[in-house]
């Protein structure tokens, strides 16, 4: 099996210095969520490690693994931000032999989040958000939320984002908003 320090090193070489950072601080807001939820620390490490694993990666690259292994072929349409939660899911489970569904579904869910999510899951979408090195308008009073309720910090990203990308007027991929309407009908 695979070591912390082996899969660091493996991450590392994956991206720029910048990207490995936040991976970094990423795993340690995780590991904190994780003692204050009651979650698993050591599964939120190695989601929070393998979060970002294939967001540097050839497009072209990750288009053939999401059509040859059956994922939604829809994801292609909208580039590495949108697919590199799904195709780090699968680096994951065939390179590093990761086999817990929760930490695959946390890794597949970072991005846009899911209509079910697990604590795992919720851990890493919130810690993805509110690391230490995040500075957008807003973070503040998401890790204000993140520290009395992960599920309001949750939807918190899940609206934000929507919002900002409408601003920015790039295309959402379907599924960020199906994961909208659920949790806003949820909330209702
Ligand atoms: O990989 P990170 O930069 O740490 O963060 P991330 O995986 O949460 O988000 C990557 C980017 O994806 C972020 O800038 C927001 C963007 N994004 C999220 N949902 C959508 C989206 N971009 C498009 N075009 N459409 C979406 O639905
Ligand atoms: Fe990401
Ligand atoms: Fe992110
Ligand atoms: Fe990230």
């Amino acid at each position: 099996a695979w070591s912390r320090e082996g899969i660091v090193s493996e991450v590392k070489q994956q991206m720029k210095t910048s990207r490995f950072e936040h991976v970094l601080r990423v795993e340690q807001c995780a590991v904190r969520l994780a003692e204050k939820y009651g979650a698993s620390a050591e599964a939120c490490s190695l989601a929070a490690l393998l979060h970002d694993y294939a967001k540097e990666h050839d497009v072209e690259e990750m288009k053939g693994i999401i059509l040859r292994e059956g994922m939604d072929p829809e994801l292609v349409h909208f580039g590495s931000e949108i697919m590199h939660g799904p195709v780090g899911a699968y680096y994951a489970e065939k390179k590093f032999g990761i086999t817990d569904e929760e930490i695959l579904n946390a890794i597949r869910q970072h991005t846009i989040g899911g209509i079910e999510m697990s604590l795992i899951g919720k851990i890493i979408f919130v810690a993805d958000y509110i690391e230490a090195g995040r500075t957008f308008k807003g973070v503040e009073e998401a890790r204000e939320l993140a520290g009395k309720n992960l599920d309001e910090a949750a939807y918190y990203k899940i609206e934000k984002t929507i919002i900002h990308l409408v601003k920015k007027e790039v295309p959402i991929y379907p599924g960020t908003i199906y994961v909208y309407n659920s949790w806003i009908q949820r909330k209702a």
